[in-house]
């Protein structure tokens, strides 16, 4: 009776597998750090019951988006808008940069802002803003 030999891998094939293997993890792994890199992200700002944006300062990429939370129980807003300071030195936009304003933020609400331009952007809110609740965004 002959015995069937199994079909030996040879070296060559083993190292070709090899080398196969290690050049899918590394494309793997290449397209997982694209999409990481290309998904722009989000930074939340909590505003709390202390009159204070939480952090008062962040810094975050251009395209990033910053979401603010209203944590408190009283209405705050998010503005970045120099025609609605008491005082010129709670507001700064970059060259070129668009003022905001969120509007009134409810118990809960949240409110969105993308930035595209990059510098320093500083933000009060309406009602609080001569206790100082004053933010900072960086943008770079
Ligand atoms: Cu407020």
């Amino acid at each position: 009776m002959p015995i069937v030999a199994e079909s030996p891998i040879t070296k060559r094939q083993q190292w070709r597998c090899g080398i196969g293997a290690y050049w899918l993890a590394l494309g793997a792994a290449m397209l997982l750090g694209a999409s990481l890199s290309a998904k722009a992200g989000t930074t939340t700002v909590k505003i709390t019951d202390l009159l204070q944006f939480e952090p008062k300062h962040v810094v975050i990429h251009v395209g990033d988006t910053v979401e603010w939370r209203n944590e408190s129980v009283l209405v705050h807003t998010v503005t970045a808008d120099p025609d609605k300071a008491a005082r010129a030195e709670d507001v700064a936009l970059p060259r070129g940069a668009k003022a905001f304003d969120s509007g009134n933020l409810d118990h809960d609400a949240h409110f969105r802002q993308r930035f595209s331009q990059p510098g320093l952007y500083r933000y009060f809110c309406i009602p609080h803003e001569a206790t100082g609740m004053v933010g900072e965004i960086e943008v770079r």
